[in-house]
């Protein structure tokens, strides 16, 4: 398809050229010369080379045309993600999750419940540095039914139904205060995977730096995932203590690793800092060792133990703990290169890329080599006891890729993708073994440069058992020159690359500037695999259960009830009116108050304010929402729908007078 539109373009500009002749023409073929000549004339004016005109028609989607694939991007710490269409990058959807969200209604009103539920320790934390969104999995493929994130400052897990692209759950870790790897899902979501990264004392407990070695402590949690209930299930979860080394991201073992989970490390000088004390600063002090250690875990085999009841509680958290993961054979380190950023298993699940962010090599670890080693045993321990298996027994290939290599991706061609920080490109390279690409060996096939400083980069499908390719995203943490400057704070800029032909072939074809947060990591899944609802199911519809509300208001049903100071309000809304449309009520009177839209037409989606009370709510057709409130101030509050819905729109109002 794409081949066949670049060929195509090519024939349209070389038709263009040879028209400059002088043999009169039909009325017709003057009609189709005026339309080329006006092409041909934009691209000159515009001064768009061949490439150019290539990407243009590659990305250019005619209005009603739908996007191939979807990407779901963290939006860093605006704590939200975004669902944008490829190729033509159009930004489809805004996903409220640890922030609250005016827009969709989130935490104005309703969406408390959820949440709340990531409240530490009672106190409302209503932020979230969102990091990194992984798609469920069925057989290691996504299933296009959730999409689990992490939040990175605070250590909390959240859950969004793709049904309706709703955060149905925030879940807070109680053994920590920050985490990294995650969020990541065993090919069958059995487990959603959180690794930690700043080691602290497990359970949220003080303890003084000086104690570091002895109390502070890494830890991987395992959330168990109730894919019927769409929820995590935190009675089924548990942890597993970690040598306080920096845990960096975790991936999940797949085909034939799976049931196992690797994670790698930075810091395993377990340095402390404190350059005022006269101690090397963290970016030195985490960086004196050679090697740090990529962590193998039998997730299986630690599902057993934990299972048998073989843990500790921390915190009401079962914890399999340093001493029980050593006897119980759960847990081996390797070294790999030094603060190494990236842990991406192949698709085939036999090999596992680690990158070295001051090494400008990958290395491809074998896990049937890892296999081997755990069999044949080692002598070799860390100070905790955990054993190291050498890394000449465990190494397959490294391949020199550039400088500051940090995450790999992988296409269906046989070719990996690793993004390169410090030299602001994507290197394409070739996995020299049998289902790969053996006869080009592990070799570095190309390089593009992007705009800049690249982080993360997301193939379609990429991190699967079976990767699309055709697409990389580049997500780039600077713009710099990219965008009209719009002052000191820039975008970052989401780069799209045309990787479908092989070889040396890669190109930009299109720059997406997003002004919210990091927009750090990206999925990019086929958008047929996406089932979503055109409206809720029937009227009266919980988005919260995912069932209907048996307390919502139907249509006829509307009233105002008053028990003591407790008034009920039962409402519905249709273009282009709200039923009831007065309510009086007296101060101090608590507001249980209950809206259903009854629409079922498409997009036929209302608002409602209520000033003064910080009420905003987005009520979607079949939507019922409840929200509650005191009514603390006396006076006439006219409140109105948000959405443009119809040509009545602004007469879509009513007034609620409260009694001094
Ligand atoms: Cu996803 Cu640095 Cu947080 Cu890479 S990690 S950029
Ligand atoms: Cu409903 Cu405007």
């Amino acid at each position: 398809m794409m081949k066949k539109y670049r060929i195509l373009l090519i024939v349209v500009v070389v038709i263009a050229v040879g028209m400059v002749s002088s043999r009169a023409f039909t009325p017709q073929e003057e009609s189709v010369q005026a339309q080329e000549s006006r092409w041909q004339q934009i691209a000159e004016e515009r001064g768009l080379t061949e490439d150019d005109l290539v990407a243009a028609a590659m990305t250019y989607t005619p209005s009603g045309v739908m996007d191939e694939y979807v990407m779901f991007a963290s939006g860093g710490h605006s704590g939200q993600v975004f669902a944008i269409g490829l190729p033509s990058m159009r930004l489809l959807r805004t996903i409220g999750v640890f922030t609250p969200e005016p827009w969709q209604g989130y935490g104005f009103g309703v969406g408390e419940d959820v949440l709340s539920g990531g409240d530490i320790d009672g106190q409302p934390v209503r932020w979230g540095d969102s990091h990194h969104p992984a798609l469920s999995e069925t057989e290691g493929d996504y299933d296009g039914q959730f999409l689990f994130i992490n939040d990175k400052a605070n250590g909390r897990i959240a859950v969004i139904d793709l049904r309706d692209f709703e955060t149905k759950q925030i879940i807070n870790n109680p053994l920590y205060l920050n985490d990294h790897g995650g969020a990541f899902v065993t090919p069958n979501t059995e487990y959603v995977i959180e690794g930690g990264q700043y080691a602290q004392p497990l359970g949220d407990a003080y303890a003084p730096l000086d104690e570091y070695q002895s109390v502070y402590r890494g830890m991987v949690t395992f959330w168990k995932f109730d894919r019927d209930a769409g929820r995590i299930d935190p009675a089924q979860s548990f942890a597993m203590e970690l040598p306080p080394y920096w845990q960096d991201l975790c991936d999940a073992g797949k085909r034939v690793s799976e049931g196992w989970v690797f994670c790698n490390s930075l810091n395993t000088e377990m340095a402390t800092g404190g350059i005022e004390e006269g101690n090397p600063p963290f970016e030195a002090g985490v960086s004196r060792n050679t090697h740090d250690f990529l962590h193998a875990i039998n997730l299986d085999a630690a599902t057993a133990v934990f299972e048998a009841g073989n843990t500790v509680e921390i915190a009401g958290m079962p914890v399999i703990t340093l001493d029980t993961a050593i006897a119980n054979n759960l847990l081996y380190l390797m070294p790999e290169s030094r603060s190494p950023h990236g842990i991406d298993v192949a698709p085939g699940g036999d090999y596992m890329v680690v990158s070295g962010k001051l090494d400008p090599h990958v290395t491809i670890y074998s896990f049937q080599k890892i296999m081997d080693a755990v069999a044949a045993g080692t002598s070799d321990f860390d100070s905790y006891g955990v054993p190291i298996l050498s890394l000449e027994s465990v190494m397959e290939a490294q391949v020199e890729v550039g400088l500051g290599p940090l995450h790999t991706q992988f296409d269906g061609q046989g070719y990996a993708y690793t993004s390169l920080f410090l030299d602001s490109a994507v290197a394409r390279w070739s996995m020299g073994a049998e289902g790969y690409r053996p006869q080009d060996g592990w070799t570095l096939q190309a390089k593009v440069p992007v705009q800049y400083n690249v982080g993360h980069i997301a193939v379609a499908e990429g991190d699967t058992v079976s990767p699309d390719g055709n697409y990389l995203v580049s997500l780039n943490k600077w713009s710099i020159d990219r965008f009209f400057n719009t002052g000191p704070l820039l975008p970052q800029n989401l780069q799209l690359v045309d990787i479908s032909q092989g070889g040396d072939a890669m190109q930009v074809i299109y720059d997406l500037p997003l002004t919210a947060g990091e927009p750090h990591y990206a999925q990019i899944i086929k958008a047929d695999k996406l089932q979503p609802w055109d409206v809720y199911p029937e009227v009266g519809w919980d988005p919260l259960t995912q069932s209907v509300d048996e307390n919502a208001t139907q249509q006829g049903e509307e009233s105002i009830v008053r028990d003591g100071n407790t008034v009920y309000i039962n409402m519905t809304a249709v273009r282009s009116h709200f039923t009831p449309e007065h309510v009086d009520i007296q101060a101090g009177d608590h507001v249980v108050w209950n809206i259903t839209n009854i629409e079922r037409a498409r997009d036929a989606t209302h608002g409602f304010s209520i000033p003064f009370y910080g009420i905003n709510l987005s009520i979607e057709p079949g939507e019922t929402v409840t929200f509650e409130f005191d009514a603390t101030r006396p006076g006439v509050f006219a409140w109105y729908c948000t959405e443009f819905c119809s040509a009545l729109h602004l007469e879509m109002m009513g007034y609620m007078t409260i009694q001094p």
